[in-house]
Protein backbone atom coordinates (compact mmCIF):
# COMPACT_ATOMS: atom_id res chain seq x y z
CA UNK A 1 0.00 0.00 0.00
CA UNK A 2 1.51 3.53 -0.96
CA UNK A 3 2.54 5.74 1.72
CA UNK A 4 0.43 9.26 1.28
CA UNK A 5 -0.42 12.56 3.16
CA UNK A 6 -3.69 13.80 4.48
CA UNK A 7 -4.92 16.52 6.49
CA UNK A 8 -5.36 16.79 10.15
CA UNK A 9 -7.48 19.74 12.19
CA UNK A 10 -7.03 19.58 16.29
CA UNK A 11 -10.50 21.25 16.73
CA UNK A 12 -11.06 23.90 19.61
CA UNK A 13 -12.73 21.48 22.15
CA UNK A 14 -9.45 19.40 22.41
CA UNK A 15 -6.88 22.12 22.16
CA UNK A 16 -9.14 24.31 25.18
CA UNK A 17 -9.25 20.74 27.12
CA UNK A 18 -5.39 20.63 26.53
CA UNK A 19 -5.75 17.43 24.47
CA UNK A 20 -3.32 18.13 22.10
CA UNK A 21 -0.96 15.69 22.83
CA UNK A 22 -3.48 13.37 23.36
CA UNK A 23 -4.62 13.34 20.15
CA UNK A 24 -1.78 13.34 18.25
CA UNK A 25 -0.33 10.21 20.42
CA UNK A 26 -3.57 8.35 19.06
CA UNK A 27 -2.76 9.30 15.53
CA UNK A 28 0.84 7.97 16.25
CA UNK A 29 0.25 5.03 17.90
CA UNK A 30 -2.06 4.23 14.60
CA UNK A 31 0.62 4.71 12.15
CA UNK A 32 0.60 8.12 11.19
CA UNK A 33 3.72 10.48 11.15
CA UNK A 34 3.24 14.15 11.61
CA UNK A 35 4.89 15.77 8.82
CA UNK A 36 3.94 19.30 9.84
CA UNK A 37 2.08 20.95 12.37
CA UNK A 38 0.81 24.34 13.51
CA UNK A 39 -1.30 26.01 16.26
CA UNK A 40 -3.15 28.62 14.73
CA UNK A 41 -6.59 30.73 14.98
CA UNK A 42 -8.85 30.41 12.17
CA UNK A 43 -10.23 33.79 10.85
CA UNK A 44 -14.30 33.88 9.89
CA UNK A 45 -12.83 33.89 6.18
CA UNK A 46 -10.22 31.03 6.50
CA UNK A 47 -13.36 28.65 8.32
CA UNK A 48 -16.28 29.76 5.85
CA UNK A 49 -13.02 28.94 2.74
CA UNK A 50 -12.36 25.72 4.67
CA UNK A 51 -16.12 24.73 4.95
CA UNK A 52 -17.09 26.00 1.70
CA UNK A 53 -18.78 22.49 0.55
CA UNK A 54 -21.26 22.33 4.25
CA UNK A 55 -22.52 26.24 2.89
CA UNK A 56 -25.93 24.77 2.65
CA UNK A 57 -26.18 22.45 5.40
CA UNK A 58 -28.00 23.78 8.73
CA UNK A 59 -25.39 23.41 10.94
CA UNK A 60 -23.15 25.63 8.98
CA UNK A 61 -22.98 29.19 10.94
CA UNK A 62 -22.90 27.19 14.18
CA UNK A 63 -19.70 25.23 12.78
CA UNK A 64 -17.84 28.34 11.68
CA UNK A 65 -18.30 29.85 15.26
CA UNK A 66 -17.48 26.91 16.94
CA UNK A 67 -14.13 26.34 14.66
CA UNK A 68 -12.78 29.97 15.36
CA UNK A 69 -14.33 29.94 19.43
CA UNK A 70 -10.50 28.80 19.82
CA UNK A 71 -7.40 27.57 18.62
CA UNK A 72 -7.10 24.63 16.49
CA UNK A 73 -3.62 22.44 15.90
CA UNK A 74 -3.35 21.80 11.58
CA UNK A 75 -1.61 18.84 10.79
CA UNK A 76 -0.04 16.90 7.82
CA UNK A 77 -0.24 13.09 8.49
CA UNK A 78 2.13 10.49 6.68
CA UNK A 79 1.54 6.94 6.52
CA UNK A 80 0.08 3.92 4.55
CA UNK A 81 -3.16 4.88 3.13
CA UNK A 82 -3.03 7.84 5.18
CA UNK A 83 -6.51 9.29 4.54
CA UNK A 84 -8.61 6.29 5.09
CA UNK A 85 -6.18 5.01 8.09
CA UNK A 86 -6.93 8.70 9.84
CA UNK A 87 -10.63 8.30 9.25
CA UNK A 88 -10.40 4.99 11.27
CA UNK A 89 -8.66 6.23 13.65
CA UNK A 90 -10.80 9.00 14.08
CA UNK A 91 -14.20 7.37 14.14
CA UNK A 92 -17.74 8.36 13.06
CA UNK A 93 -18.82 12.06 12.91
CA UNK A 94 -20.71 11.66 15.84
CA UNK A 95 -19.37 10.32 18.82
CA UNK A 96 -22.18 8.26 20.07
CA UNK A 97 -21.67 6.03 16.96
CA UNK A 98 -18.05 6.04 16.83
CA UNK A 99 -16.17 2.57 17.43
CA UNK A 100 -14.52 2.27 21.31
CA UNK A 101 -10.71 3.72 21.23
CA UNK A 102 -11.53 5.92 18.75
CA UNK A 103 -10.47 9.67 19.03
CA UNK A 104 -14.48 11.02 18.90
CA UNK A 105 -15.49 7.96 21.20
CA UNK A 106 -13.00 8.43 23.41
CA UNK A 107 -12.55 12.02 23.44
CA UNK A 108 -15.33 13.98 21.86
CA UNK A 109 -17.74 16.11 23.54
CA UNK A 110 -21.22 16.38 20.67
CA UNK A 111 -21.22 15.53 17.07
CA UNK A 112 -20.13 19.41 16.54
CA UNK A 113 -17.39 19.72 19.28
CA UNK A 114 -16.01 16.10 18.32
CA UNK A 115 -12.07 16.88 18.43
CA UNK A 116 -10.92 15.99 15.11
CA UNK A 117 -10.84 16.77 11.28
CA UNK A 118 -10.04 14.43 8.92
CA UNK A 119 -9.99 14.52 5.32
CA UNK A 120 -12.42 12.49 3.43
CA UNK A 121 -10.48 11.58 0.04
CA UNK A 122 -7.29 12.27 -1.24
CA UNK A 123 -8.19 14.70 -3.88
CA UNK A 124 -9.63 16.59 -0.76
CA UNK A 125 -6.58 15.98 1.36
CA UNK A 126 -4.22 17.63 -1.46
CA UNK A 127 -6.71 20.84 -1.35
CA UNK A 128 -7.19 21.10 2.17
CA UNK A 129 -3.17 20.99 3.24
CA UNK A 130 -2.65 23.31 0.90
CA UNK A 131 -5.22 25.44 2.02
CA UNK A 132 -3.25 26.29 5.45
CA UNK A 133 0.37 24.66 4.26
CA UNK A 134 3.63 25.95 1.50
CA UNK A 135 5.10 23.23 0.34
CA UNK A 136 8.33 23.92 2.67
CA UNK A 137 6.36 23.91 5.86
CA UNK A 138 5.69 20.29 5.29
CA UNK A 139 8.83 18.01 6.66
CA UNK A 140 8.95 14.32 5.99
P1 LIG B 1 -16.62 14.58 9.24
O1 LIG B 1 -15.90 15.63 10.07
O2 LIG B 1 -16.76 13.29 9.98
O3 LIG B 1 -16.04 14.41 7.85
P2 LIG B 1 -18.78 16.11 7.98
O4 LIG B 1 -20.10 15.56 7.57
O5 LIG B 1 -17.79 16.45 6.92
O6 LIG B 1 -18.15 15.11 9.06
O7 LIG B 1 -19.11 17.41 8.85
C1 LIG B 1 -18.09 18.36 9.13
C2 LIG B 1 -18.20 18.76 10.58
O8 LIG B 1 -19.44 19.44 10.79
C3 LIG B 1 -18.23 17.62 11.60
O9 LIG B 1 -16.96 17.12 11.93
C4 LIG B 1 -18.90 18.27 12.78
O10 LIG B 1 -17.99 19.12 13.50
C5 LIG B 1 -19.93 19.15 12.09
N1 LIG B 1 -21.21 18.47 11.94
C6 LIG B 1 -21.55 17.45 11.10
N2 LIG B 1 -22.83 17.07 11.22
C7 LIG B 1 -23.36 17.88 12.18
C8 LIG B 1 -24.66 17.99 12.77
O11 LIG B 1 -25.60 17.25 12.44
N3 LIG B 1 -24.80 18.94 13.74
C9 LIG B 1 -23.80 19.78 14.13
N4 LIG B 1 -22.56 19.71 13.60
C10 LIG B 1 -22.34 18.77 12.65
MG1 LIG C 1 -15.90 15.85 6.36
Amino acid sequence: MAVTRTFSIIKPDATRRNLTGAVTKMLEDGGLRVVASKRIHMTKDQAEGFYAVHRERPFFNDLVSFMISGPVVVQVLEGENAMQRNRDIMGATNPDNAEPGTIRKELAESIEANSVHGSDSDDNAKIEIDYFFKPEEIVG
